[in-house]
């Protein structure tokens, strides 16, 4: 667990570096889902850094909220699918990490285009499908914001994966309470979302999404819910801007890059574990 706790931490440190590199990007949400992708990439899912498009036999995942691009290549470069070095391209002209993840580029580890919110689980149900057909024993993952549940979308394929049946999904809600614009419960009141995919008819699991032990066990949890009739959804309370304390719990940092002196302060927050790239 300690080794998990490094990870993220050396995580959190690279997405504050790339944002302010790029002077410009998503910290907030990035650093509040940082033990989740820790978790997934280095414990939970079997899936091989040596990309192959169409994953076949190996668990795969699909960021839906495209805009936390920061920790998703992070992830990615630090679990082996391309050089960390690269990390320092973020958001630069013709660079393969573009501001929201897209097939284009041609990176290793990116599957779908996001960042037009709400079609990540269509995406992932698809995956699910064909996963099914090809008789695979292997779970597909799927992460959504909260604001993002403001697109209709979402709750069409919400209501066709019950339908469905679709079991070897397991979709994760980043419940930070925030977006672009503000609180959630200001901009769009999503009341108690874990009991509205209850009664659509999803098997649901609530977490602490900044507690690696908790992370860790829930989607432990989750994977032994695979294959029983139901698709599986996480709830996962995290905190928005986690680990860098004047970005914490502010709607401010959803978007905004960090100028120098932020930088400084937030580093020092930050211990360096695994070597910045
Ligand atoms: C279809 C679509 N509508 C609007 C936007 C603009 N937008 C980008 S991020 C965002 C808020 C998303 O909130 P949430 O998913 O909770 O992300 P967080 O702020 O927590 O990172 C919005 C409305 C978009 N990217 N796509
Ligand atoms: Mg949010």
């Amino acid at each position: 667990m300690a080794e998990l706790t490094a990870i993220s931490s050396q995580i959190r440190r690279d997405i504050v570096r790339m944002v302010h590199g790029a002077n410009s990007g998503h910290p907030g949400g990035s650093l509040g889902c940082a033990d989740f992708f820790t978790a997934l990439y280095f414990k939970v899912m079997k899936h091989n850094p040596a990309f192959d498009m169409n994953a076949k036999d190996e668990d795969v995942f699909f960021l839906s909220n495209g805009h936390i691009s920061p920790v998703f290549y992070a992830s990615l470069a630090r679990s082996g699918y391309f050089d960390i070095k690269e990390l320092g391209s973020f958001r630069k002209i013709n660079s393969r990490l573009q501001g929201h993840p897209a097939t284009h580029e041609h990176l290793p580890g990116v599957r779908i285009a996001s960042g037009s919110l709400g079609q990540g689980m269509s995406v992932a149900i698809g995956a699910a499908l064909t996963k099914r057909l090809n008789k695979e024993d292997t779970v597909v993952y799927s992460l959504h914001g909260d604001g993002e549940l403001d697109e209709g979308q979402v709750w069409e394929a919400i209501m066709f994966a019950v339908h469905h049946k679709v079991d070897n999904l397991i979709s994760t809600v980043d419940w930070n309470g925030q977006q672009i614009d503000g609180p959630t419960d200001k901009v769009m009141a999503l009341g108690n979302i874990k009991q509205k995919f209850e009664v659509f008819g999803w098997t649901t699991l609530e977490m602490n999404g900044n507690d690696m032990d908790e992370v860790v066990s829930t989607l432990e949890k989750a994977k032994t819910l695979v294959g029983k009739g139901k698709p599986i959804a996480i709830m996962m309370h995290t905190i928005m801007g986690k680990g860098v304390d004047f970005m914490e719990n502010d709607h401010n940092w959803h978007g905004v890059a960090p100028n120098d002196e932020q930088l400084a302060k937030a580093l020092a927050q930050l211990p360096e574990t695994l070597g910045d790239y």
